[in-house]
């Protein structure tokens, strides 16, 4: 029996983003529910909602200070279980997010274990002494970079020693080595919802919990920067898989689904000791192989637009696939954004032209939805949002990776304009706020995220009076009317749309993208023109057997050429 989520496309909602019930600006919990009718209309089976717990939102709620309480303005526990309610007489599933890798520097265990060095809780978090120069100075344990930049230690001068925090100052890591550390976080950040009832976790940060314990520097991968990336040292360390049994217990006691964020797991084996099925540990993983294409090679914010090419990504997509070809008892997700990742028409596809925007948003949408692996659709993807203008002023990106990262340049290129100029120029194309602009909903003010008196936490995109749902809804030919319409065609083929064999049998072409998916009845054959001119292509050649079309975005379908950004979908019955 396939489990529910194999087959399924499931929905992320940003809380802070999503729809604001009360115009304080901050979207909340009664929001999303007053959207559910919407969201079951989309066609998914499940939403994942972000961080909603209580939190001082130095990471927009990643920085959690009580698992078992809300971020006042989100709404109240109640709310969350209305929310429950409301998805389940849908029919929708809900997963929360599963923030256990540290938590908010306000959070009552943190407070009693920086108290002081003999503090009962002491060890419930990373602690280590100094290191002292030769002259003196106070030097941090170790050479480790924070996700977020600068170094993973902050000096407590209270207590006289350093804590680690691998993201924001403000989230100290917990030190899972401690088992009363781990059984307190399975009680409250887990079996405390899922004992109300939700489906599930998306897991953040699922291969950071076991760091390898010598704490020893990491190698110097960077030359020009003081503090060094540790993801060799802190993702899949020696006791992660102890503790993901430890998890796959609890969530198999409430037959709880689990996602898990797996990033700098390249390898298939090593993704599959989280994933195989005989493992009883996750249901599934979020790989990075497709969404850091792009990415600077040591800071991801060192790169320019268009600096990917259609090889590179089709390998990337292949490297995914392939944990789904038959051969293993493993899963994995289909996705090209979420929360902490760039509009995907803007870093893949066009803003040339309305037509070609809306164009490329649906090949891109063909691309995704083909892929083997539960299907993640994030909020706005579906009506083909895109990000926040380049004329917008870098005060309007809010998110502490963006900040800090613009800081870094400022001081490091002491307030350079030329360097400032091209930091503003990777946040307007990589930076994670572009998905957290408001959903924009109609053509009123504040794009009816929130009513015409609030002020968004976030500015609106100034596109909003023409780019909405509402005008989408009304629209046979729009983003959203074809996101519908591909999302059945996927729930209506099943076998070779979610579990097909993926073949890409031309990996090095530079501007299609012709793959086949294949299941033991069925193939799909899937053309994307990556490229803003006419391809030639011969389709003839591969549809030698009587197929249909199931989806275009474009009129004509000639098999020997594709208009730019045109994407068409074969099946193909064997
Ligand atoms: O993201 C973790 C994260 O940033 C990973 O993608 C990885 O560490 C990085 O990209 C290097 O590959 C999760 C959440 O999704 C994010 O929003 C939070 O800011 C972060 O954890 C801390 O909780
Ligand atoms: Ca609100």
């Amino acid at each position: 029996m396939t489990p529910w989520w194999k087959n399924a496309t499931i929905y992320q909602i940003y809380p802070a983003s999503y729809k604001d019930s009360n115009d304080d600006g901050i979207g909340d919990l009664p929001g999303i529910i007053s959207k559910l009718d919407y969201i079951k209309s989309l066609g998914v089976n499940a939403i994942w909602v972000c961080p909603m717990y209580d939190s001082p939102q130095h990471d927009m709620g990643y920085d959690v200070s009580n698992y078992e309480d809300l971020y006042a303005p989100y709404g109240t526990v109640a709310d969350v279980e209305a929310l429950i309610a409301g998805c389940h007489a849908r029919g929708l599933r809900i997963l929360l997010d599963l923030v256990i890798n540290h938590t908010s520097s306000e959070h009552a265990w943190f407070k009693e274990s920086r108290a002081s060095k003999t503090a009962a809780k002491r060890d419930w978090y990373i602690w280590r002494p100094a290191r002292y120069d030769a002259d003196g100075t106070r030097r941090p344990p170790n050479n480790w970079r924070s996700f977020f930049g600068g170094s993973a230690w902050e000096w407590d001068a209270a207590s006289e020693e350093y804590y680690l925090h691998l993201f924001a100052v403000q989230q100290p890591d917990l030190n899972w080595e401690n088992g009363d550390t781990r059984k307190a976080l399975y009680e409250s950040a887990m079996e405390f919802w899922l004992r109300k009832g939700i489906d599930g976790f998306r897991v953040d940060t699922v291969n950071m919990y076991s760091k390898e314990q010598s704490f020893r520097d990491a190698d110097i991968l960077d030359p020009v920067n003081e503090w060094q990336p540790a993801a060799s040292l802190v993702c899949n360390g020696p006791r992660i898989h102890e503790f993901m049994r430890e998890m796959g217990a609890i969530l198999g006691k409430y037959d709880a689904v689990a996602v898990g964020e797996l990033p700098n797991t390249p390898e298939i084996a090593d993704v599959l000791g989280y994933v195989s099925e005989k493992e009883k540990k996750l249901s599934m993983v979020f790989q990075f192989d497709i969404v850091d294409i792009g990415f600077g090679p040591d800071l991801r914010f060192n790169t320019a637009p268009r600096n990917w090419t259609l090889p590179d990504l089709r390998r990337r997509v292949r490297c995914t696939q392939r944990l789904m070809d038959g051969t293993t008892d493993g899963w994995s997700t289909a996705f090209l954004e979420n929360h902490d990742q760039a509009r995907s028409v803007s870093r893949w596809g066009s803003e040339a032209s309305p037509e070609l925007w809306a164009r490329s948003a649906k090949m891109l949408a063909m691309l995704v939805a083909s892929l083997s692996g539960t299907l993640y659709v994030y909020q706005g993807q579906e009506i083909g949002m895109v990000n926040a203008p380049a004329d917008w002023d870098v005060s309007e990106y809010k998110d502490v990776d963006s900040i800090n990262y613009y800081s870094f340049v400022r001081e490091k290129s002491g307030n350079d304009p030329v360097a400032l100029d091209a930091a503003k120029r990777s946040l307007d194309h990589l930076a994670r706020d572009h998905s957290r602009l408001p959903m924009q909903w109609d053509g009123s003010p504040n794009a009816g995220f929130a009513g015409e008196t609030a002020k968004p936490w976030m500015r609106v995109h100034d596109n909003y009076p023409t780019l909405n749902v509402e005008r989408q809804t009304l629209d046979q030919t729009s983003v959203l009317s074809f996101w519908r319409d591909l999302l059945r065609v996927r729930r209506e083929n099943p076998r070779v749309f979610a579990e097909g064999v993926f073949v890409d049998s031309d990996p090095l072409n530079e501007s299609v993208f012709v793959f086949e998916k294949r299941s033991e009845t069925q193939k799909l054959f899937v053309a994307l023109n990556f490229m803003d001119e006419v391809q030639a292509v011969d389709l003839k050649e591969k549809l030698d057997q009587p197929f249909q079309t199931l989806l275009g975005n474009c009129d004509e379908e000639p098999l020997d050429a594709l208009l730019p950004y045109e994407g068409r979908i074969y099946l193909v019955e064997v």
